[in-house]
């Protein structure tokens, strides 16, 4: 597409990965000229970049997809009951070409930029290649868990080996037969350390926070189950659009606390062999109610006494201070086994800490660990880094970091006051993470397209979230959260994990299907808590 009169664009979207790709076919649609800017050569988003051994998706394959194209979704292949990292890519490169979104989107150029003029009532966002372009809508698509953290060790330039951040892992990195120290035991390290372990002649495991993990069961998918899904494929979304996590899984209807200890453990042993997150979907207080959450965090700890054979291994890697859940659960493929073979070793970094990288490996407090390669799996500064990275600079020359600066406000997750027509895909304050992302990300696009038709079809040059419906809706998130056992867990949920990053819980708990409701409610309503042009309408 080309711009309109004076260079201007309707929309620049920043990113193409699921939300951007998603976003762009449909501004298209809309008939708005349309680009996108994606920092990497290639579309995909998270799936493009965290190519790590293991990297793999922990929704399953057949919900882990757009749902718009009912065409998309019969043509395309099912194999493995998760979709692996490869397949992702290859689906999302499948979307892009199949309706021909490549030609709108500009690749290896960053944002770095972005200024709203209040008169001319434009965006001018810059790029890292020190173009300026000119736009009436500014939609951020940059993901949630874009922007990796790298923790910084005293001596860390001083090593000989090989560094490698998983998020930025490269096609020609080859760990066999090589001392891999691998650092961080969320679900990245969780999926990488038994492959890695596979080729490598040695893998020490610096854990900080041991993880409850859960066996994925990963297998080939059934082409007689697939044929069958596949008819009911309309329903079965339909069900996902409505619910809580954006899946079409049964809705538990009884408190843990409730049934005999016997039928619980039958309970939890069932969805232990199946595999997935279902185990925390066995009742229905399992994320809210200390006593309940307990039941199944000690049936994990059992499974880990099991399975791992060194007692004092297997008691590290026992979690003890948060519920299960609080932090993302992670689903593994032979995790805790790993630690029973010879070449695999634990550091409790509680216990004994990183003191330095040295030129030939790791030293701790207690001793030095020789290594050819250190793996870094240190999570991302999640839901904000990324949003804050750019740094819009709204009305008023008010910068987003400013506004943000003891947390993020966001009105919906969708916009933030201060910022007019800015608008945020799986912004803080959405119920993205804690769902299905490809079917949150088609609620948040879908609002928001429906939204920039509105503005079109009436003329408003205009929109704004109002400073109080904002403040109401962030007061909401946390008070939803607080209502849960999430906030007991210094997670990336809180931005934990991220030095000097402001805590509260970012994520909306309420699920996606209730969010659904609220937005359809406020687009109903004609937008109350926005400003649309000059017309301002609070919410009470
Ligand atoms: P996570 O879940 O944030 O995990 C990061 C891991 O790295 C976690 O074990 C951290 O320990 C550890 N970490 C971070 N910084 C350090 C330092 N400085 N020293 C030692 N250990 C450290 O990120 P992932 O990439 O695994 O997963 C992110 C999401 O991606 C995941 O939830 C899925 O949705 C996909 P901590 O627990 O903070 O003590």
């Amino acid at each position: 597409d080309r711009p309109g009169p004076g260079g201007l664009w309707d929309v620049v979207v920043i990113g193409a990965g699921f939300s951007g790709l998603y976003l762009l076919h449909r501004a298209r649609e809309l008939g708005l000229r349309t680009r996108v800017y994606e920092a990497a050569p290639d579309v995909g988003g998270v799936w493009y970049w965290n190519r790590y051994p293991g990297a793999r998706c922990d929704t399953e394959s057949m919900y882990y997809s757009y749902s718009f194209s009912p065409e998309l979704e019969q043509e395309w292949p099912l194999e493995e009951r998760y979709p692996s990292q490869e397949k992702n890519l290859a689906y999302l490169r499948h979307v892009t070409d199949r309706f021909d979104l490549r030609r709108d989107i500009v690749f290896e150029t960053r944002i770095s930029g972005a200024v709203w003029d209040d008169e001319e009532h434009v965006w001018t966002v810059r790029t890292d290649t020190g173009d300026e372009v000119r736009t009436r809508y500014l939609v951020t698509a940059v993901g949630c868990l874009s922007t990796p953290s790298k923790p910084r060790f005293e001596g860390l330039e001083e090593f000989t080996g090989e560094l490698l951040y998983t998020s930025e892992w490269p096609e020609d990195a080859d760990l066999t037969g090589k001392r891999v120290g691998v650092i961080g035991t969320g679900s990245t390290g969780i999926q990488s350390i038994p492959e890695i372990a596979r080729i490598a002649a040695h893998v020490t495991v610096f854990q900080r926070t041991p993880q409850y993990t859960l066996p994925a069961n990963n297998h080939r998918l059934d082409p007689d189950f697939v044929k069958d899904l596949k008819t009911r494929y309309r329903e079965i979304r339909e069900r996902c659009r409505h619910s809580a996590a954006g899946t079409p899984y049964p809705v538990p209807t009884r408190s843990a606390l409730e049934v005999p200890e016997e039928e619980r453990i039958a309970a939890f042993e069932q969805a232990w062999e199946r595999g997935g997150g279902r185990l925390l979907g066995t009742y229905t207080d399992i994320l809210v109610d200390e006593a309940a959450n307990e039941t199944v965090a000690e049936f994990v700890r059992r499974k880990i006494r099991e399975i791992v054979k060194d007692p004092r291994t297997a008691e590290l890697l026992t979690p003890t201070t948060y519920p299960i859940g609080t932090k993302r659960i992670p689903l593994d493929s032979g995790y805790y086994e790993t630690f029973n073979r010879e070449n695999v070793s634990l550091v409790d970094l509680r216990r004994t800490p990183i003191e330095r990288f040295t030129p030939r490996g790791i030293r701790t407090s207690e001793t030095e660990v020789e290594l050819d390669a250190v793996v870094f799996a240190t999570g991302f500064d999640a839901i904000t880094g990324s949003l804050l990275a750019i740094d819009p600079v709204g009305r008023d020359g008010l910068t987003l970091q400013e506004k943000w600066a003891k947390g993020p406000l966001t009105y919906l997750g969708i916009a933030t006051a201060g910022f007019p027509n800015l608008f945020m895909i799986t912004g803080p304050g959405s119920p993205s993470v804690l769902t299905n992302m490809p079917t949150a990300i088609e609620q948040h696009v879908d609002w928001v397209i429906d939204c920039l038709a509105h503005l079109e079809k009436n003329g408003i040059a205009v929109i704004e979230a109002g400073a109080r419906a904002e403040e109401r809706w962030t007061d909401h998130v946390g008070e939803v959260a607080s209502r849960t056992l999430y906030p007991m867990a210094a997670s990336w949920y809180v931005g934990a994990n991220i030095d000097g990053k402001p805590r509260s819980f970012m994520p909306y708990a309420g699920g996606l299907g209730r969010f659904r409701k609220i937005c359809d409610a406020v687009a109903a309503g004609g937008y109350p808590g926005f400003r649309l042009g000059d017309r301002e309408t609070e919410v009470d």
